[in-house]
Parts: structure tokens; sequence; C-alpha cells
């Protein structure tokens, strides 16, 4: 790389080269406009700087520790007000922003103006947040050997062109379940980078069910050394430290990942019990559960220290999450009646509210009563659903994970070594086309947060069989999440998809090669 160090003889050469390789209209997930200008496109030169405005440094940082390693650059960071630079990140407060309203072309909270000229690239947002997507937008428009670890002699080129961009839905994300198999940090970490590279921005940790406890409460220590220490299969299981989910929160917060903790009641709780049996239906203390099965376990909703342990835990785990999320969990309590359900959870969103955070729940919470903001979560597979839709009206939003849609623990093909089928088999084809905005009957799309894929772990073990169900999957459920629907496009989507294939590659990503999928 040092051999391409900058000389004026380099760049007239340049003006010569043949056009990049990237095309602006190759970005996953689809910006809502583009401009190309096959005239202007720039070539990074190793004398590159990136120039910054105060509030977007951190971004410029991250966009320097993006490029240097396959560039070989020195890419410094310098603080600018004025746009001399060959890379400039802008953060302006003159870019109609937060403000002003998406009609009247403001960028909204998330959203950024690309322009690649031929003397160099400037992205302009409101916020952090959307000069961040701007950023892994360009990251995009430069080769894919930008993602090789090691310095690889290429020209980083960037097209010509403007995009206007900003996301349909302000909730988009991914959740991984580290109770059925516990994922060290380092694992998450790899996790919260996928999602921001396809401007995700939202982490759902499924923290807690049957199989083990995986955060550490101060008030009651026996669920992480006990509730923690068994896993399906019966390996070792693990839990985080209040330190280590700190560890992730702040990780995520920097790429802009909001971290959703799930605690599961009442079901899904037989680690729990393992750890307190005095919160046992019975106080019967149960056996550890290493197996697959659902729907079993639950905390005794009419002894009263259940409460306290709910108000204690969600206390915790809400002191510890800057997000405003708490996910209450509410599926498959098979064995507890309706009316003892719904009285239970009434309480319990109320522990929640309590803590100052949003009640987010899957979608069998919906004859609950509704408390301020309550989101649920919609994981069905038949898009009629008069109790979901009636909890609707009552003013409740939805995330929506159907489940034969965006069920990332579905197999791909029946032939998948690892997942289950019981929504259906899922490829990618199938993953992209539906339509949040109008997926359930009788709900409207303003109702509608977001969509979040679920990655449940029964089968999956290691973060290369997290990554092989994730892609190329969750970058589907990314553009549903963010691209305006005019751009929805399976014909298109599909092409784009395949230039990143050798992108992954050079990540060291594990991915399904896809027979829906054009592979170069
Ligand atoms: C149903 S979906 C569950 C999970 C399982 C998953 C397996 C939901 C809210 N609950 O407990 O892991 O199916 O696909």
């Amino acid at each position: 790389a040092a051999e391409l160090a900058g000389t004026a003889a380099r760049r007239a050469g340049d003006l010569l080269a043949p056009p990049a390789p990237v095309r602006l209209g190759d970005v996953v997930p689809a910006p809502e406009q583009m401009l190309p200008d096959p005239t202007a496109d720039f070539t990074l030169p190793p004398d590159a700087v990136i120039r910054v405005s105060p509030a977007g440094r951190d971004v410029a940082e991250q966009l320097a520790e993006w490029l240097r390693p396959a560039t070989g650059f020195p890419l410094p960071v310098a603080d600018t007000t004025e746009a001399d630079g060959l890379l400039v990140l802008t953060l302006s407060d003159a870019a109609p922003g937060a403000g002003a309203s998406p009609a009247s072309g403001g960028l909204g909270d998330e959203g950024y103006r690309l322009d690649v000229t031929g003397t160099g690239v400037r992205i302009t947002a409101a916020t952090a947040a959307g000069l961040f997507h701007g950023a892994k937008t360009l990251r995009q428009l430069l080769p894919a050997a930008i993602d090789s670890a090691t310095p690889v002699a290429e020209r980083w080129a960037v097209p010509g062109g403007t995009i206007v961009d900003r996301p349909r839905f302000p909730y988009r994300g991914a959740m991984l379940d580290v109770a059925r198999h516990f994922f060290p940090v380092e694992d998450v970490l790899r996790v919260v980078d996928h999602l921001a590279r396809y401007k995700l921005n939202h982490l759902h940790l499924h923290l807690t069910d049957d199989q083990g406890w995986r955060i550490a409460v101060d008030s009651w220590p026996r669920l992480a050394e006990i509730g923690g220490a068994t896993e399906v299969g019966g390996g070792p299981g693990g839990c985080y430290t209040q330190a280590d989910y700190r560890r992730i929160v702040a990780y995520a917060a920097r790429r802009h990942v909001t971290v959703v903790p799930e605690i599961d009641l009442p079901g899904h709780t037989n680690a729990a019990l393992v750890a307190y049996p005095e919160l046992a239906p019975g106080k019967v203390p149960p056996p550890p559960y290493t197996g697959t099965e659902v729907g079993f376990s639950y905390v005794d909703p009419a002894d009263e220290r259940t409460y306290a342990f709910v108000a204690d835990v969600v206390g915790e785990v809400a002191a510890l999450t800057p997000g405003p999320w708490l996910h209450l969990g509410g599926d498959e309590a098979f064995k507890v009646p309706a009316d003892t359900y719904r009285a239970f959870v009434e309480r319990a969103q109320t522990l929640v509210a309590a803590t100052g955070k949003t009640v987010v729940g899957w979608h069998q919470l919906a004859p609950a009563g509704h408390v301020d903001g309550r989101v649920l979560q919609w994981w069905g597979t038949n898009g009629d659903d008069p109790e979901t839709a009636e909890a609707v009206r009552r003013g409740a939003r939805l995330i929506l994970s159907p489940g034969n849609r965006v069920y990332l623990d579905m197999k791909y093909a029946t032939d998948t070594p690892i997942g289950h089928d019981w929504a259906g088999l899922i490829d990618v084809h199938r993953a992209y086309d539906w339509d949040p905005g109008t997926h359930l009957t009788g709900v409207p799309a303003e109702a509608v947060l977001g969509v979040e894929a679920p990655l449940w772990t029964e089968s999956v073990a290691t973060l290369a069989e997290v990554e092989f169900m994730l892609f190329p999957r969750l970058p589907a459920v990314a553009e549903l999440g963010w691209s305006p629907r005019s751009t929805h496009d399976w014909a298109g989507f599909r092409r784009r998809l395949a230039g990143h294939g050798p992108r992954w590659t050079a990540a060291g990503i594990t991915f399904h090669p896809s027979p829906d999928v054009p592979w170069p």
C-alpha cells in the first residue's frame, strides 16, 4: 500500500482511471434518494484527512478505524468548521434535522446527506447517528476489499453523486438469545458490528430462559451463580457481570445501537426457579433444564415474594440500561390460567413503568391493560390477530417479527444443518418479500414502530453459527426497516446483496451462500 503513496503523477492517473467498481445504487439498505454522477467519481488518496466538526468527532474516529486496515493510509482526523478537506464529515446544525419534518426535507434523527464529487466526500447530518449511518454508506461505496483486516493494493474509488437518506421506521433490530446458549461478550460485540453495518439500531438481548439466567442481579445473587451455570445440551453456560453488560451497552451506544434487555416472565423461568425454589409454585425445587421444550415453567403468581423479585430484577436491569426499553417477555406461559396471567402481567408492567422504562413484550401481553407507550412484539405467522389489533386500538405500538418471515432460527432449506422449521423454511427471498406497514390486519402503518429479526439459539452454539443464520437474511430485514417501500424490489435487492458476499468474506463473516442470490 505504501507504493500507492500519493504523488501528483498518481493523482493525474486517477483522472484517466476506470469508473468506480461499486455503483451509488448498490447500497444496502437502499437509500431514500440517489442521484448518481458518473463524471464525479472520487479516489481516496493516501494523504486524505478526515475533517470533522466537533460533535461528529467520534464518528470520524470510527470511520478512520474502518478504513485504515485495508487502505494502510494514516487517515488523520482533524477538526474543521469548513469544507476544504478531501474527505469531510460535517455534523451541521444548519442541516435540516430532527426538528424539521421529513416532508419539508428534514433529515430527521438518523438521516444524512452524502455528496461525492471529484474532489472529495462530504457527509452532512443533524445528529451523530445520522453521520454514523452516512459513514456506513461511504464504507459500502468503497471496493469490497475495504473489509480486509490487512492492507490491499486497490484503487479506493467512490462513485460520484448524491445520496439523501433517512429510515422508514425508527425501530430496526435483531434479537440474540444468550439464554439457550451463552455467548461471551466478544461475540455479542461482533453481532453489534453486524447490526451497525446495515443501519439496524436496536439489539434485543434475551437474557433469561429455562436453560440459563445471564445477567448478574446483586439483590438475588444465586440467579447468576446457579441460574447461569446451565445451557442447552449440558454445556457450562455463563453469565454477564454487570460490568460485562455495561461494556456491551457502551460498545453498542458508540455504534448508535440501543440495547433492549429482556427478562422473560412469568414463563421461561426454570433457571430462576432452580436458583430460588421459593419462587416456584408449591416451593418445589425443579431440576435444572438443558432440553429445548417450552411452556412448562412459571414463577408463582400467587406469592407476594414473586413481585418483590420482579421489582428488584427490573430495577437493577433498568439502572444498568440507558435505553428507554425494558422487555418483559410474556410468551408461552402455558401453565398459567388466562385471568391469572393477565393480572400478573398488569402488575409486572406497572413495576417496569415505575423504573421509568417503556414496556416491551411479546404479543401474548395483548389482553393485559395498556400502560403508557407499551410496545408489543408480534411473532405470529398469520396476519389476522384480532387480540393484537385490539391492543393497538387501546394504544400499543408494534414491533413486527413474523415467525415465518424473520425468525432467523428457521432453516433456510430442508438440508440446513442447524435451526428449526416450525414456522417454515426461510431463505432470503422469503425474509425480504413482505411489508411491515401492511402485514397485520387492522393495524395501521402509523402503529408500527419497526421490525426485528430474532435469533433463538437452541440449535445455535457458536459465533460462526450465529453469523450463518444472520447472513444473508439480516440485511433483508434491515432493508425492510430502513428503506422506503417505493424502493422495494426483489430483483434489485438480490443483485445488490450479491456484492456483499465478497465483503463478508473479506471480513471473515460466515454466511449461507443462498441460491436466491447471484453471488459473484
Ligand atoms: C418460540 S417466539 C419461542 C421461543 C423459542 C422459539 C423457537 C417466542 C416468543 N418464544 O421460546 O425459542 O419459539 O423458534
